[in-house]
């Protein structure tokens, strides 16, 4: 373990690559915002570098998804005052070395990244170099600002894992203890909010049915008419949290309510248990809309001035650099670039 003394220092991302979700809310979002505060320096990014690795956007929608991410952030509670907030593409650095990390990863680590065999299915020879990079490039993101804690939903731990492979066999390669070995920060009620349709399955911006998911931008209506679809087993919620091991999509509302009313599923069911989801769906969807609401009217807020939102992200981007050029230039230094 490294001996050096970093800067308590919090990275995190999310891609542009469609509306928010509430996955992206509970699992991610909300989390960056407990942890700012005097605790930690917070950066923040909106990662468009990796929403292109499935496949190109419509440019036009891939600004619009990465003002309305950057809208979603602020409507949430991350203040730019206090948390530095851009866009990855804006930062060279991250791209940098996430080369650098391409030849420090081996093929064999790679090879067993699970989201890439998710999202390539079975046609991984057809997928971009770049799908089958990514968690290179995630490594680099969090590295680039020697972070010292990264939040995350439960699908991105195994992501976490290699980038701290990644430092120590850098370290190790060349002598050095220069980048930390980052802790992966999954806490809370909902790291892996699934489906509404499909209880095996996480909820997804790029699931094909808007069913599935609560969008950030959805309307009271929306959000109650899916809340009320959800799919369901039969049974009223029982009297004990452990009656919901086998009960995925049950499981997963009352996970959802938890983290919504920032409570343990434990408690929910001591409140809930016994009723029938025609008593405790109504319910949730009314904590739900009065949570999810106000975020999504500041959000339209913000985007109607989308040239203060530039402003930020490139204010943001300015900050983020006066970490990175630094920490890339000592990496250089370190592999042994002339002129670094
Ligand atoms: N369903 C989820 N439950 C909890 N956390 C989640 N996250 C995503 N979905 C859930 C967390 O959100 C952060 C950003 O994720 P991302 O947008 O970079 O990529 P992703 O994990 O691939 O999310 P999506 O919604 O499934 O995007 P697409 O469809 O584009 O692949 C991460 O911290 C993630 O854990």
């Amino acid at each position: 373990m490294s001996e050096t003394q970093f800067t308590p220092r919090v990275f995190s991302g999310i891609q542009p690559s469609g509306g928010l979700t509430l996955g992206n809310y509970l699992g991610a979002i909300k989390r960056f915002v407990d942890m700012q505060g005097d605790e930690f320096e917070t950066v923040y990014c909106m990662v468009d570098l990796h929403a292109i690795t499935a496949r190109f956007i419509d440019p036009d929608t891939l600004r619009h998804n990465t003002r309305e991410l950057c809208a979603g952030f602020i409507a949430a509670g991350i203040d730019p005052q206090q948390s530095i907030l851009f866009n990855q593409s804006q930062v060279p650095e991250h791209a940098q070395l996430a080369w650098i990390f391409n030849c420090v990863a081996r093929m064999g680590w790679m090879q067993r990244m699970t989201q890439f065999k998710d999202k390539a299915g079975k046609n991984a020879q057809n997928q971009s170099l770049g799908l089958f990079a990514y968690p290179a490039l995630m490594a680099a993101d969090i590295l680039i600002y020697h972070a010292t804690h990264v939040p995350v939903g439960e699908d991105q731990k195994q992501h976490v894992e290699l980038t701290r492979d990644i430092a120590i066999k850098f370290n190790h390669d060349f002598g050095v203890d220069f980048f930390p070995v980052t802790e992966p920060v999954i806490e809370g009620a909902a790291t892996r909010v699934m489906s509404l349709r499909d209880g095996s399955k996480k909820m997804s911006k790029s699931d094909a049915s808007d069913m599935s998911r609560i969008n950030m931008t959805d309307d009271a209506d929306a959000i109650a008419a899916k809340i009320r679809k959800a799919r369901t087993d039969p049974e009223p919620l029982p009297s004990e949290l452990d009656g919901l091991d086998d009960r995925p999509e049950a499981r997963n509302l009352v996970n959802i309510y938890a983290a919504l009313a920032e409570t343990t599923p434990e408690a929910v069911i001591t409140d809930h248990g016994g009723q029938q989801f025609s008593v405790f769906k109504p319910a949730l969807a009314d904590l739900a809309v009065a949570k999810l609401a106000p975020i999504s009217t500041e959000m339209s807020r913000l985007m109607d001035d989308p040239g203060e939102i530039d402003r930020i992200l490139a204010h943001g981007a300015e900050q983020a650099r006066a970490i990175t050029a630094p920490i890339l230039k000592r990496t250089y230094e370190i592999v042994g670039m002339v002129g670094a």
